[in-house]
């Protein structure tokens, strides 16, 4: 209670209230985009499987309105919402998950493939931790090449019992890189518990031993998650080198289209549901005075009809021409072997 009342006071007067609605915004897109594709699953109009951020939506938007265009990221088997709060077009996330021609991957990739260099989004790595030493790579390109640039890699508790984790955050520290590891620790991994397989409190932890800065927000909070991301990307990007960031989230769905999530404790769901990022942030949003609930109404609605747009555009749109399969591999690249 405390907290919320502290949130209301200062929260969007830090963050500016365009930047909080456009965090709000952000949000209610990333979870209105996954509630349809799961409708859309279930009517067996999708093709393939998914794994759903619903719950984790603050993360992504914390996060993304942290960084600046030609900042990268790297994502996971989860990227919808990173993609979303990154900025990638919606129609070009929508078509990818339909195998359209007009995705941005060509329709290649899939769900687990979703990214758009360009728009600052390696094609995700749904290899548990492998996007870790990625992002290191890129990150020592950067500092190499004297550009002020971050790189950025997302990945969820279950990564950091990874070598690729262990290796790729040692790297980032001894070579002090304009890094920044952003933990989702939501508490599983796929139906996992991380008390199971975790002898350490707090994700974070672990950034000790390699010698690097950590930090942990309130996943469920955007402006906690913004104002800690922000320490960590400006702080890369200023040379102070990597920062650990763990965020305390939930996922309210199961890992795939195909788990019926019956391992997780129903009172443990429903605790983390009344903490639900998208309702406190538009309590948020009303009590300082920065949105009506006249304006919160008409970026709802807004949202609902770019979703249902983004849909029509992906179901019209033509699928790959067979020619065109060889296009885009590494082989065919003329990169230098
Ligand atoms: C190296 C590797 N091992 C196993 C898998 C299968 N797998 C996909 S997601 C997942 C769980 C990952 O959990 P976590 O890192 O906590 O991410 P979350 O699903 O919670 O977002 C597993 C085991 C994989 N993709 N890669
Ligand atoms: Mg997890």
């Amino acid at each position: 209670m405390r907290k919320e009342k502290a949130t209301l006071d200062g929260a969007v007067e830090k963050v500016g209230a365009e930047r909080a609605i456009r965090m709000y915004t952000t949000m209610v897109e990333i979870r209105e985009f996954e509630d349809k594709i799961r409708f859309l699953f279930l009517e067996g109009n999708m093709p393939g499987t998914v794994h759903q951020y619903i719950g984790q939506e603050a993360c992504a938007a914390g996060v993304c309105a942290a960084l600046q265009a030609d900042d990268v990221i790297a994502s996971t088997h989860r990227p919808h919402g990173h993609a979303i709060a990154r900025g990638l077009s919606m129609e070009s996330i929508a078509a990818e998950l339909y195998g359209r021609k007009t995705g941005c991957c060509k329709g290649k990739g899939g769900s687990m493939h979703i990214g758009d260099l360009p728009r600052g989004m390696l094609p995700a790595i749904a290899t548990v931790g492998d996007n870790i030493p990625i992002i290191a790579g890129m990150a020592l390109a950067f500092k190499l090449s004297d550009q002020k640039r971050v790189a950025l890699s997302f990945f969820g508790d279950g990564a950091t019992n990874e070598g690729a984790f262990h290796e790729g955050l040692n790297c980032a520290a001894v070579f002090n890189l304009p890094a920044v590891f952003v933990c989702e620790n939501n508490l599983y991994g796929a139906s996992t518990p991380v008390s199971m397989v975790m002898k350490v409190k707090d994700v974070a932890e672990r950034a000790a031993s390699y010698g690097m800065r950590s930090s942990i927000a309130d996943g469920m909070d955007v402006f906690d998650v913004f104002e800690k991301a922000s320490q960590a990307i400006d702080g890369a990007r200023a040379g102070e080198g990597p920062t650990l960031l763990e965020l305390k989230t939930f996922r309210y769905s199961g890992h795939s289209r195909r788990d019926p999530n019956n391992y997780m404790p129903k009172e443990e769901k429903e605790a983390w549901k009344q903490r639900d990022a998208i309702a406190s942030c538009e309590k948020v949003l009303i009590g300082s005075g920065a949105a009506s609930g006249e304006k919160i109404e008409e970026i709802r609605q807004a949202v609902t009809r770019k979703v249902e747009a983004a849909m029509k555009f992906a179901q019209d749109s033509p699928f790959p021409d067979p020619e065109a399969v060889e296009e885009g591999l590494y082989v065919n690249m003329g990169v230098p072997r």
